[in-house]
């Protein structure tokens, strides 16, 4: 496993199952990272202190993981320019349309990538994908899980014979 490459941050601890997912998803891949609990809001010292150590840390994409206004990946990426991944979290409008909207219309000069709502799994293959551009041994493992998966598709039963 290699060292923290990838910074995964959930605004509290209600989020933290998008994260587990994320950092699974990175694991299997053989991508090390490391998750925070911090608040954009409700601490923002810590959460400059966390992203100015971003470099120490060895980290090279950050996933930013959050429900409601859900300004947490805006905030991280003003203050930095590693990409920055926007988890929507369900919970509030419409079960996460209005996290979904906070991060996805981040306006311009600052950008969020954004995956759907709760996919902490997209948002580690996201990651994992960026960092493959300069690493040519991820980026095959990135091809062996995307052939296994269609693999186990043909495979089920219901697809016998094509
Ligand atoms: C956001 O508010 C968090 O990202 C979370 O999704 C939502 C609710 O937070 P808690 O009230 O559970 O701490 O800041």
């Amino acid at each position: 496993m290699s060292s923290n490459r990838v910074g995964i941050v959930v605004g509290s601890r209600s989020d933290i199952a998008a994260a587990e997912k994320a950092a699974a998803v990175l694991e299997e891949l053989g991508v090390g990272s490391e998750t925070r609990v911090i608040s954009a809001h409700r601490a923002p010292d810590l959460l400059a202190r966390w992203i100015a150590s971003a470099d120490e840390r060895e980290i090279g994409v950050v996933i930013a993981i959050a429900g409601l206004a859900a300004h947490l990946p805006g905030v991280v990426a003003s203050q930095t320019t590693l990409p920055v991944i926007g988890v929507p979290m369900a919970g509030g409008v419409s079960d996460g349309l209005d996290a979904l909207l906070a991060i996805v219309q981040m306006p311009k000069g600052v950008p969020v990538a954004t995956v759907g709502v709760g996919n902490g799994e997209n948002a580690g293959l996201l990651a994992a994908s960026i960092l493959a551009v300069s690493d040519p041994a991820l980026r095959e493992r990135l091809a062996a899980r995307r052939g296994a998966q269609a693999q186990s598709i043909a495979d089920d039963p219901a697809n016998e014979g094509l």
